[in-house]
C-alpha cells in the first residue's frame, strides 16, 4: 500500500468552480441540528473514496456532484486519460494518492487507510452510483449502524449495468454467502458501501481486486459489525468499458467467502449499543440537503 509522500492535498483555489454550492452545502452540514428531544446533534463529517482507472469523462458527470462531503480522497491507478489533472482543476482540495494499477480492492484498502472524517463512502468512479443517494447511507449510519451496503435488489433499488450472466452470478454468490454466514442479504457483488471509519480497521481488509466488496461483507460479519442494507439505483457506466471479469472475478468472490467461513471469527465487538432513531429534525434535514442538481 502507498504511504503518505504520495498524497498530494491542495488548499482551496479560484479554480474551484462548485465552490460557492459546495460551502452553502458543508455549512448545512456541520450546523447543529435540533432533535425531537431537545437536543441538538450534529451531521458527521463524511469523507468519499473514490478508487479511478482512467475515468476522468466520467468523473465531468460526478465531480459537480460531490457538494455533500468533507473530503475526497481519489486512488488513481496510474490514469493516462487525464483523470488525476481534471480532478485538481474542478476540486483543488481533493486527496490524490497515485499508485500502480493492481485492482480495485488495492485502490480502495489504501483510500479507507487515508480517510480522516468520522464516515466513509465508497463509490465508483464511473457514474454509475450516485451520491444523491449518500443520505440514505449516512441516515442508518446515524442510527448506529456501522457497516452499509447499497442493494439493487430491494425496492428502490435496480440496475441498468448488470449483463444477464451477471445477474445469475450475484444471485448464486449472494445465496451461498447468505448460507454460509447466515445472513438475508440481497446483492453481494455492489461496491457502493459506507462505514464507520473506526469500522475500517475491525475489516481486515486483504484483498486486491474486485472481490474486495464480497471480503467487506463477510468480514463485517465476522467481526460482528451492525449491518444494514439500502436500496440504491445502478446506472449503466457513462463512458467506457468495466475492468470487470465476470468469470475471472466471480471466482475469486467464491474463493474468498469460502476460505473466510473456515477462519477465526475476528474481534468481535462486545455488546451493541441499542440503535438510535433518527430525531424527525435530523431526517428531515437528511432528505432535504444534498445538492446534487
Ligand atoms: N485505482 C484503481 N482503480 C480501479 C482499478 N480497477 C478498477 N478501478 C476502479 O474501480 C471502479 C470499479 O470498476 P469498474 O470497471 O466500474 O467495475 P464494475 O463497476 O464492476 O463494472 C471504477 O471507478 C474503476 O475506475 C485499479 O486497478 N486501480
Ligand atoms: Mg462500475
Amino acid at each position: 500500500m502507498h504511504t503518505p509522500d504520495s498524497v498530494r492535498a491542495t488548499g482551496r483555489g479560484s479554480g474551484d468552480v462548485d465552490a460557492a454550492p459546495r460551502a452553502a452545502s458543508l455549512n448545512a452540514r456541520s450546523a447543529n441540528i435540533l432533535s425531537a428531544s431537545g437536543q441538538t446533534r450534529r451531521w458527521p463529517t463524511v469523507t468519499a473514496v473514490i478508487p479511478t482507472l482512467n475515468e476522468a469523462a466520467n468523473l465531468r458527470w460526478l465531480m459537480p456532484r460531490l457538494t455533500a462531503v468533507d473530503e475526497i480522497v481519489i486512488v488513481d491507478g496510474e490514469s493516462t486519460d487525464g483523470t488525476v489533472e481534471y480532478v485538481l482543476s474542478v476540486r483543488p482540495d481533493a486527496r490524490i494518492i497515485v499508485e500502480p494499477p493492481t485492482g480495485k480492492g488495492t485502490a480502495m484498502r489504501t483510500g479507507m487507510a487515508a480517510a480522516t472524517s468520522e464516515m466513509i463512502i465508497m463509490l465508483d468512479a464511473d457514474g454509475s452510483m450516485d451520491p444523491a443517494e449518500f443520505d440514505s447511507f449516512l441516515a442508518l449510519l446515524c442510527r448506529g449502524y456501522d457497516f452499509v451496503k447499497g442493494t439493487r435488489y430491494s425496492c428502490g433499488g435496480g440496475s441498468d449495468d448488470l449483463t444477464g450472466l451477471r445477474r445469475l452470478g450475484n444471485s448464486v454468490l449472494t445465496g451461498l454467502a447468505n448460507r454460509l454466514y447466515r445472513q438475508n442479504w440481497s446483492d453481494l457483488c455492489y461496491g457502493y458501501v459506507a462505514m464507520r471509519r473506526d469500522a475500517v480497521e475491525r475489516l481486515q481488509l486483504e484483498s486486491t481486486g474486485f472481490e474486495i466488496e464480497t471480503e467487506m461483507c463477510v468480514n463485517a460479519v465476522r467481526a460482528g459489525l451492525r449491518i444494514a442494507e439500502v436500496a440504491s439505483h445502478e446506472t449503466e457506466r457513462r463512458h467506457g468499458e468495466s475492468n470487470l471479469n465476470t468469470w475471472r472475478d466471480g471466482w475469486r468472490v467464491l474463493k474468498t467467502m469460502v476460505r473466510l467461513r473456515f477462519q477465526r471469527r475476528l474481534d468481535t465487538r462486545p455488546e451493541h449499543l441499542p440503535l438510535e432513531p433518527l430525531p424527525l429534525h435530523f431526517q428531515t434535514a437528511a432528505f432535504s440537503r444534498t445538492g446534487t442538481e
